[in-house]
């Protein structure tokens, strides 16, 4: 495996690539580019520049996340094609600079959702916290409204309040597509991308949604292994595949998440991985913790046997982690906790290579 770690950029982000190149065995960076809107194409200049400011710190660039899905192309409206062209010069600049994975979503409207960027554990860190109860009564257009008074810690990336309009329209143009017709948009996304990505070689790698099910009566589908393996062969090559998002898929229970890597890994369909855990607290109430196995709900120890036994090659990235040590940062993608990951997974995969040796003697 080869451990990476997530980095906003020089303007975006409180944390350098001179930290991220201290921490134990992280070769390189998860990168994007934050001013170019969704839909247009990734400027070769600009790949380049940001290339070679991680290069000069001796890290790589070999995975983007993400190149985001304009919104039409998941609502499949005619002028998806323009968007989905735009898309394929954008794997083919970035196949030229160098990178090897692209991460990306197909949720509807919304990124990820949480209902507190900042709750507080009883030794003081700070962690992202989703209630269920809280979120489904809430009418999203009033969710963005709110956000202008700030009063309710929701985060929703791309959906300032001044966008409130468009946000309503595009409720209503949702309404005519259900799960059917979104893994339908999906294929035909798909159809449209990944021959160049063998071209490229590129490799997709869709996140899972978090939380993995509907929100706000739109429709979710990245959320199973059910969906997921009809996901895979929607197109069946190896360059459509996943990012195996552990905490997000594993917000339901009944998500197996060692067995769900075995499964699809051994399919040589995981491209990446996010690693983290959640601790469940009721039916659809959960929150974010440390990576350890002792401090959530999710066995660590087994997540990471499940990569050792498939021998995986790919990506891994710690994923969010808790706010601690005074730090300011965005929410869950702190130094301090993620770097205590990363530790945590090193020190777990030597333990897992070393005990099969010795068990192989
Ligand atoms: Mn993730």
């Amino acid at each position: 495996m080869k451990i990476t770690f997530r980095w906003f950029g020089e303007k975006d982000d409180s944390i350098t690539l001179e930290q991220i190149r201290q921490i134990p065995a992280v070769t390189g960076v998860v990168g994007a580019l934050y001013d170019v809107p969704v839909g247009d194409v990734w400027p070769m200049e600009k790949i380049l520049s940001l290339k070679n400011s991680v290069k000069k710190e001796g890290l790589e660039l070999e995975v983007i996340e993400s190149v985001n899905i304009h919104e039409d192309i998941k609502l499949g409206l005619p002028s998806r094609d323009q968007y989905i062209e735009n898309y394929r010069q954008c794997i083919r600049n970035l196949g030229k600079a160098g990178v090897r994975v692209i991460c990306y979503n197909f949720m509807p409207v919304f990124d990820w959702l949480r209902s507190e960027l900042a709750h507080k554990l009883p030794d003081g860190s700070e962690v992202l916290y989703y209630d269920h109860n809280v979120v489904k009564d809430i009418d999203p257009v009033k969710l963005v409204e709110d956000m202008a008074t700030n009063s309710n810690g929701f985060a929703l990336p791309g959906w300032e309040p001044e966008r409130l309009a468009e946000l309503k329209d595009t409720l209503e143009k949702y309404k005519s597509v259900d799960e059917e017709k979104l893994f339908e948009n999906l294929k035909y996304f798909l159809d449209g991308i990944i021959p160049v990505c063998e071209e490229a070689d590129v490799k997709m790698a869709i996140h899972p949604d978090d939380p993995p099910w509907s929100l706000f009566g739109l429709p979710r589908i990245v959320t199973c292994r059910e969906n997921l393996d009809r996901l895979v062969k929607l197109v069946d090559s190896p360059y459509n595949g996943l990012t195996l998002c552990s905490g997000s898929l594993g917000a339901n229970p009944e998500n197996n998440i060692p067995e769900i890597i075995r499964h699809f890994g051994g399919m040589g369909r995981i491209h990446f991985g996010h690693v983290r855990n959640v601790k469940f607290i009721g039916d659809r109430v959960f929150h974010e913790t440390s990576h350890l196995s002792g401090d959530g709900s999710l066995d660590l120890f087994e997540i990471m046997k499940a990569y050792h036994d498939i021998n995986f090659t790919g990506y891994i990235r710690p994923d969010h982690g808790r706010m601690i040590w005074s730090e300011k940062a965005r929410p869950g993608y702190g130094l301090y906790d993620r770097a205590l990951g990363i530790a945590y997974l090193n020190g777990l995969w030597e333990a897992i290579g070393k005990m099969k040796k010795l068990q192989s003697k």
